[in-house]
């Protein structure tokens, strides 16, 4: 549970900057005011967390003099602490418990208080929630991004398999292809209530999200100038892979040789900020999205060129390109981000590239040129699960 500590965080800050980009609310305290009523600024979101026994770590903003320490409270309806009752947290400014035994789709709801050197006790957050969410097995929680999601959701850790008439996230067995756009989504679907076939909002929420992550890097740093890794891209050898059940073999049967730690412009997995691993995002075969295309989104270029950003979900800066400015990366791998494949209108959209698509394979590539009744060798898709 480590990893999730670090990075799912709940940011309860009264910058308006962050409200923007967190979509978080303000926990203020009402200095001086014996049991006065919380502040709650921004408008209350439902926030995903991806544990069954642990909390989201919370954050609240400090009263303006003579803390004592603070408490906090856990329950399962508003203003109640059945879960945890109010607890004394110390006087640092954000907690997180864990050992709770929570249902997969509960609703949770935490408050914060504030006690004082004068024994006073200041004003109370209430009404602040979160729903426990527990992935399926071989898939991903993914948080939101705004702009592009307004909850986190589960993607599949693995392109497709065949099994049966499902899609299914697994180590073996090689993609499965040859599959049109409406079949790709029926075949996830039939994994149950909640399996979906992507989104290409879901795709940018998490491929920004693997761009943020410096491991992904060539370097090890954001931006550096050998780019992503694009996943087996090169050709060799001229066919899909299956994956490998570790996670360490990133390389596995590319005929490169690399690691989690090692990176290779061949390496096949991407690490989300949590820590988990997601395979073939880039490169190996393309993947089906969802989405419908009737527009010609731009020119053909690399991805590290496109930079126009509006509107917001109508630039291809902003549809299939990362978060950041990276058109410095405009030779070599450019970037590793892959092609914008968009001067077309064919109905379709796809991304990742394929196997043989050398630099226009990565994380971001997309492609707009085929009809969604097309059936390609070189064309799977990856499921989702919405809690
Ligand atoms: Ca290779
Ligand atoms: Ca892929």
């Amino acid at each position: 549970m480590t990893r999730r500590q670090t990075t799912l965080r709940i940011f309860l800050s009264i910058s308006l900057s962050a409200l923007s980009i967190h979509c978080s609310r303000a926990i203020q305290f009402e200095d001086g005011a014996s049991n006065a009523g919380g502040t709650v600024g921004g408008n209350p979101k439902l926030t995903y967390y991806p544990s069954l026994t642990d909390s989201p770590e919370i954050e609240w903003d400090a009263p303006a003099n003579n803390v004592q320490n603070y408490e906090v409270r856990f329950g399962s309806q508003p203003n109640l602490g059945d879960l945890l009752e109010w607890n004394p947290v110390g006087t640092g400014r954000s907690y997180q418990h864990t050992g709770l035994n929570l249902l997969d789709g509960g609703v949770y709801y935490y408050s914060v208080r504030a006690k004082t050197t004068d024994a006073q006790t200041l004003a109370v957050l209430t009404n602040e929630s979160w729903k426990a969410v527990q992935c399926p097995t071989s898939y991903e929680f993914v948080p939101a991004l705004s702009g592009y999601t307004d909850r986190g959701f589960c993607v599949a850790k693995y392109e497709a398999k065949q099994s049966g008439g499902a899609g299914v996230s697994q180590v073996s067995g090689f993609p499965w292809v040859n599959i049109t756009r409406n079949a790709a989504r029926i075949a996830c679907q039939t994994n149950g209530a909640a399996f979906d076939l992507l989104t290409n909002l879901e795709w940018q929420t998490l491929a920004r999200n693997i761009e943020m992550v410096a491991e992904n890097w060539d370097q090890g740093t954001v931006g550096s100038v050998g780019g992503l890794n694009r996943g087996h891209s090169d050709g060799v050898p001229n066919q899909s892979l299956a994956a490998s059940t570790d996670d360490n073999q990133s390389c596995s049967d590319t005929g490169q040789t690399c690691s989690l730690a090692i990176w290779s412009d061949q390496r096949r997995t991407h690490k989300l900020a949590d820590g988990s691993i997601l395979w073939d995002i880039g490169g190996n075969v393309r993947e089906w999205l969802q989405d419908d295309n009737s527009t010609v989104r731009g020119k053909n270029e690399m991805i590290s060129l496109v930079t126009n950003v509006a509107p917001f979900l109508l630039s291809a800066k902003n549809e299939f390109g990362p978060a950041g400015n990276y058109s410095s990366l405009n030779s070599g791998n450019f970037g590793g981000f892959g092609e914008a494949h968009i001067n077309f209108a064919s109905g379709g959209l796809n991304r990742g590239g394929s196997w043989a698509a050398g630099i226009n394979a990565g994380v971001f590539a997309a492609s707009l040129a085929n009809q969604i009744d097309n059936s390609l060798s070189a064309l799977g898709f990856r499921c989702v699960y919405r809690p």
